[in-house]
């Protein structure tokens, strides 16, 4: 689990890079549907599923979102987000695997966009906090 340094580290890095979460989501969305076709399953009620359709925009900003939130509530991430981790594990019923993918995304389109701060501390709490929500999303801790 998240120890207090990965908890500060994931809050400073997360500073940093959150003027920019607008571009960070999509990039992440539009590399996770074109490197892992398999995830566009979730998503085929949509137009256009290509890099930078504005449905993978929207949607990549959502997901940020949703992280942000996640960082404000990192301290308690699973009663925090209650209601998203229902529809994840409930509703939309997201395989698991999916979560490890946009996860990988995430840490790969950070590590592109902001070389300098992704140091490898970063990384490994960075890594560890996406874990975290994932596992939330899934339900595992409910
Ligand atoms: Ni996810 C909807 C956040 C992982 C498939 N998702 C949302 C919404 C947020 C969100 C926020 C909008 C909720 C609402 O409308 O109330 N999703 C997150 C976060 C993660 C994540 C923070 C992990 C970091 N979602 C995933 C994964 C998949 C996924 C791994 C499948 C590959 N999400 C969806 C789908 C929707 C969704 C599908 C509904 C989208 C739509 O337009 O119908």
């Amino acid at each position: 689990s998240l120890s207090q340094k990965d908890k500060d580290t994931v809050r400073a890095f997360w500073s940093t890079v959150s003027g920019r979460a607008e571009e960070i989501g999509p990039a992440a969305l539009s590399r996770m549907l074109a490197v892992y076709p398999q995830t566009k399953t979730y998503f085929s009620h949509w137009n256009d599923l290509s890099p930078g359709s504005a449905s993978v925009v929207m949607h990549g900003k959502t997901v940020m979102g949703g992280v942000a939130e996640a960082v404000a509530k990192i301290d308690d991430i699973t009663a925090g987000l209650l209601d998203l981790s229902k529809l994840h594990a409930y509703t939309l019923r997201v395989d698991p695997a999916n979560f490890k993918i946009l996860s990988h995304n995430i840490l790969v389109v950070l590590a592109a966009m902001f070389p300098k701060d992704f140091t490898p501390e970063v990384h490994v709490a960075m890594d560890k906090f996406l874990g975290a929500l994932s596992q939330n999303l899934n339900n595992v801790n409910m």
